[in-house]
């Protein structure tokens, strides 16, 4: 159970669909795989997304900061030690995707040394979570079909739209388009990676009033702080925090603070052991959550559905879970499959997935 090697590989697979939202674009996924060695022979895998428009990460920096600061930090630790080396890794500020991937491919070693599976080491609540899928920037004719083409093909029904363009109607009309589209056969809600003045998320909220909204997510910038309590006090919606809750620390602070009152949860930034964390603390207060896509690969969503599907409170909520959809290729030997709206955790040990080393080797870009 002693980890021997943690090595931090970079690949890249194209979008055939780049995803629009207000912070930033996605064309390529540059994602980095960790693996984590034991001395049984055994490894754990994990993916961290660098995201520079969220958290300041890039491909080359999550690389550098696990190569030469986790990696010697952690040899010699086992498994089991997971909080020892979640201390260790705190010692270095930000960093919350290279971090996250550490811990959890520490976790699917745990699993497969064990022979148990992620969901079930993490509490078991369930095996599968409804699916909710992410709607990028584009007109209301083409987010509309793309909607079609989710509930048609993987029974998909719930779908978060990206806001936050200028002016309001651009996002509005395409709302408004889905609600007309779908009617009460679909769950609706936006999130606007803090594109949106304070004043312009409450017009849009207004002139969405009647579209039944789940949820807004992030309108406006959270550190526009007076403005956002402002924005909060008046929706009549859950607001979700989710670029500025990264911590149980910025959960804490901007609940009580008034600017947000539901979170998003997502272990691409908090792994499974932080996420577990800012879970009980959601628990505690009595706050929605859902589970959140850091724009994942099938790992990553893999990782996503483990954690969600083992707890009562993430698992109430469709999850984030199908923008992987969109790459043109994925690393996995088995593709997940979304079928009637839900994906299902896989049997096997660990996170139940495997790497194809014939795709990792086509895709790494380290040689
Ligand atoms: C989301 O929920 O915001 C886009 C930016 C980011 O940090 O995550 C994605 C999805
Ligand atoms: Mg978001």
């Amino acid at each position: 159970m002693k980890i021997t090697k943690v090595e931090a590989i970079p690949f890249a697979i194209p979008y055939r669909k780049p995803l629009r939202f207000a912070s930033g674009e996605v064309h390529t996924a540059q994602h980095v795989l960790v693996r984590v060695h034991t001395d049984d022979g055994v490894v754990g895998v994990a993916e961290a997304p660098p995201r520079p428009f969220t958290y300041g990460e890039t491909q080359t920096g999550i690389i550098a900061v696990i190569d030469q600061l986790f990696a010697p930090q952690l040899a010699g630790l086992t498994l089991l030690e997971r909080e020892t080396a979640r201390v260790l890794m705190e010692r270095t500020v930000g960093n919350p995707t290279a971090k996250a991937a550490v811990d959890m491919a520490m976790w699917d070693a745990l699993g497969k040394t064990l022979d148990l599976r992620v969901v079930d080491l993490l509490g078991a609540f369930t095996d599968r979570m409804r699916v909710s899928h992410m709607l990028g920037f584009d007109g209301p004719e083409a987010m509309v079909a793309e909607a079609e083409r989710m509930r048609e093909t993987y029974g998909i029904s719930t779908f978060k739209v990206k806001v936050g363009r200028s002016p309001i109607e651009l996002d509005t009309a395409v709302v408004r388009a889905l609600r007309e589209r779908f009617g009460t056969e679909i769950e609706l809600y936006v999130d606007g990676n803090r594109g949106w003045t304070a004043a312009e998320s409450a017009r849009a909220m207004k002139q969405m009033a009647d579209l039944d909204l789940l949820f807004a997510e992030e309108l406006n910038p959270a550190d526009d702080v007076l403005g956002r309590r402002w924005l909060v006090s008046q929706i009549d919606v859950p607001f979700i925090a989710d670029e500025s809750v990264p911590t149980a620390a910025d959960v804490t602070r901007e609940v009580l603070g008034g600017s947000a009152t539901a979170i998003s949860i997502k272990t691409a930034r908090t792994g499974f052991t932080g996420s577990q964390q800012v879970l009980h603390l959601a628990e505690g207060l009595g706050l929605e959550v859902v589970m959140g896509n850091q724009i994942d690969g099938q790992l990553g969503t893999a990782c996503t559905l483990a954690f969600g599907s083992a707890h009562r409170l993430t698992s109430r909520r469709a999850g984030e879970l199908s923008n992987f959809l969109d790459m043109a290729d994925d690393l996995l030997t088995e593709p997940l499959e979304i079928r009637d709206g839900e994906l299902a955790v896989r049997p096997g040990a660990g996170l139940g997935v495997e790497i194809d080393p014939e795709k990792l080797d086509r895709y790494r870009t380290d040689n």
